[in-house]
């Protein structure tokens, strides 16, 4: 078994680009990161892991200028489409951090003041040939006779402009001796070589102020220029730590940060970054990883060709964790990978719902049938054959092998790992034939497979957790276990033993089996009308989720949205998020069903007179006919959830209309 000591892990994503929806890569590298930061939650590390938005710059800039908007009410806009997204995805950041907030310009210009202090920011001048898109300077040697980037080969254009400069320079041998002492530092080890021979080829101090756009954080005292937005956006990972305060979530976990990156942005975080951090006297990276890029169907995505995966759309048809899995599965964490959805749908079928589902439920089924559900006791376990034997040494083998790949972010490795026990799990079944056992009134033996089998799932369950979280939580529930697989802890991934009687309760299959030929068919009418509205035809749903169409106000007038007082709040039974909400129009008293338990308590409920849309069409909660809706703004903030409902005047007359 592992017994390795915990430790820190603070782990961030990119901050994200809000000049457009979210795709794959934003929810591949969170994802990923998502499953990092549960598996070392769960086995006693202390943990933090931060994503956000990067939303400064010239990119946002043009795009809110596109749009008619100003950068501000377009961050603000698209910042909810991510903060959706990783509720959707069950993403469990610690922080969220948008690069407008004050915290963070805060950092960012006392950052700048006290390198121009130390000398290492210097004023001087700069004219090349900029990417716009890719909000950098290229270097001469570098560009063509097309004078295109050589990155994302849109037109580069020639810029000059009085500038500051970050000392980049100066820290080239440092960075050399640095990576040299440390080569898991940057990982894969291809991007390690690539970064290495990068800063062996000569560094030049690196431009890092604006005087061609407004929309940035000001230099201090020089308020013409702003900070370049590479230098504002890489501050994000110190700044939501509360940089420079001393301070315990700096203190804590600045000295175990890990960043994950995508691999087209390994410079700036293994070479500029951790040159400013030396700088400024803090620790590199402990490690920066780059994954690969994706394809889709063999093709380069582009918004062009409508082939852009929406993240949104995969987790609402193939639910969550199936797409969580298939992503971290279906690519070898670090390389390029190609996305299309018969290879999810067929994951689906063979790894979730063959493997995974078909082991939990014929165990499941015998221990109810053979067993009355009940799980026979540990003792059982005493009386274990070679071929018992064999699957536990397997399940022990499994939780030492996740471990270290998990070390190694060899996420698909882990997954990997795990389903070779899924498959020794069901193969098993096969060769102890349980059903003849309960014919032939082996009991004794039938107790050992039972409970070997049972356990093999409990360690499953809780290795799949990081991956898959609520499927996993589905299967601790069936096995008949207490409270949270999260909380499981390191202490409990060992083989055997629990503490109480524990009956199992066998529920729903955790992944139906998708049927080929109505899923074909189905995608070839999803393609169409994709195409259909890339062409701009009417009548087509838009191919991005997350985006609101214009109304006409006849459109409006159809909801009939009226005040309500609420009599009564009842919480739902065995759905600890549903309130039963009695309500009293005036002209009617009614009942609806509303997921706001965790944010207010009955009493707070009582008595507040709501905004409720009377019209919806009836629907059932947990048997309990729901008529209408309850009007509420939600947000997050830092993570968390926030909810308030729309409300008028306590003396405000029930049952009047709103217009
Ligand atoms: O680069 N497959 O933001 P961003 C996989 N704001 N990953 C992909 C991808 C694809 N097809 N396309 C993009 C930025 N990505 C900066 C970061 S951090 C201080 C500032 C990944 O929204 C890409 O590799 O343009 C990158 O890691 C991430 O999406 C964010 O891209």
């Amino acid at each position: 078994m592992n017994e390795k000591k915990t430790g820190g892990f603070y782990l961030t994503t990119p901050i994200y680009y809000v000049n457009d929806v979210p795709h794959i890569g934003h929810a591949y590298t969170t994802i990923a990161c998502d499953a990092l930061a549960r598996w070392h939650r769960m086995r006693g590390d202390v943990t933090r892991f931060l994503t956000g938005v990067d939303e400064h710059g010239q990119k946002i800039e043009q795009a809110a200028e596109k749009r008619g908007m100003t950068p501000i009410q377009l961050c603000d806009e698209v910042v909810i489409n991510f903060r959706r997204l990783w509720k959707v995805l069950n993403i469990s950041n610690d922080d969220f951090i948008r690069t407008t907030e004050d915290r963070h310009i805060e950092v960012v210009q006392y950052f700048f003041s006290s390198l121009l202090k130390k000398g290492d920011i210097y004023k001087g001048s700069y004219e090349g040939w900029y990417c716009v898109p890719c909000e950098t300077y290229v270097p001469e040697g570098q560009i063509g006779d097309d004078h295109l980037c050589p990155d994302c080969k849109r037109p580069l254009t020639r810029m000059s402009e009085e500038s500051y400069f970050f000392r980049l320079s100066k820290y080239q041998d440092a960075l050399i001796k640095h990576y040299e002492e440390r080569p898991d530092a940057i990982m894969p080890r291809a991007r390690y070589n690539e970064v290495m021979s990068f800063i062996k080829s000569g560094l030049q101090d690196l431009s890092i102020s604006r005087t061609t756009l407004k929309w940035g954080i000001p230099v201090p005292g020089d308020e013409r220029h702003v900070v370049y937005v590479w230098l504002d956006a890489l501050i994000n990972y110190i700044s939501a730590l509360g940089y420079p305060k001393p301070g315990e979530l700096w203190e804590t976990h600045w000295p175990s940060v890990r960043h994950m990156v995508g691999k087209d942005i390994i410079r700036f975080h293994a070479v500029i970054w951790p040159a400013i951090l030396m700088a400024i006297g803090a620790n590199p990276p402990v490690r920066v990883f780059a994954h690969g890029w994706w394809t889709v169907e063999g093709d380069k995505m582009s918004k062009s060709k409508g082939n852009v995966v929406d993240p949104f759309e995969m987790a609402a048809l193939y639910g969550t964790d199936a797409f969580r899995y298939f992503v971290l599965r279906e690519v070898p964490f670090g390389n390029d990978g190609d996305f299309s959805e018969s290879g999810l749908m067929h994951r689906i079928n063979s790894d979730l719902a063959n493997d995974m589902g078909n082991l939990l439920n014929r165990t499941l089924q015998m221990i109810e049938k053979y067993r009355d559900s009940r799980l026979p006791a540990d003792s059982a376990l005493d009386r274990a054959n070679s071929l018992d034997d064999t699957l536990r040494d397997l399940a022990i083998k499994t939780l030492g092998d996740m471990d270290s790949e998990m070390d190694n972010f060899a996420l698909d490795s882990a997954l990997k790992t795990l389903w070779v026990l899924v498959g020794a799990g069901n193969k098993y079944i096969d060769d102890t034939e349980p059903w003849k056992l309960g014919r032939e009134g082996s009991g004794d033996r039938l107790d050992v497979v039972l409970r070997t089998l049972w356990d093999a799932l409990r360690l499953s369950a809780i290795l799949a957790y990081p991956f898959i979280p609520d499927t996993a939580q589905r299967i601790w529930q069936q096995l008949g276990l207490p409270g949270e697989v999260s909380g499981a802890g390191h202490q409990s991934w060992r083989w055997g033993k629990t503490d109480s009687p524990v009956t199992v309760k066998k529920g729903d299959v955790l992944f139906p089996r998708l049927d080929a030929a109505k899923w074909g068919e189905e995608k070839a009418a999803r393609d169409e009308a994709k195409q259909a509205a890339l062409r701009g035809e009417s009548g087509a749903p838009a191919p991005q989720a997350e985006k609101f169409a214009q109304i006409g106000i006849d459109d409006f007038k159809k909801l009939e949205i009226r005040v309500a007082k609420i009599e009564k709040a009842e919480p739902v039974d065995k759905a600890d998020k549903l309130y039963k909400l009695y309500l009293d129009l005036g002209f009617e008293k009614r009942v609806i069903v509303s997921g706001i338990r965790e944010f207010y308590k009955p009493e707070e409920l009582v008595g507040k007179k709501i905004l409720v849309l009377c019209n919806l069409k009836p629907a059932k909660f947990r048997g309990i006919e729901s008529r209408g809706m309850l009007l509420a703004a939600e947000a997050n903030e830092s993570g968390r959830d926030l909810i308030s409902l729309a409300a008028v005047d306590d003396d405000f007359p029930v049952g009047a209309l709103v217009h």
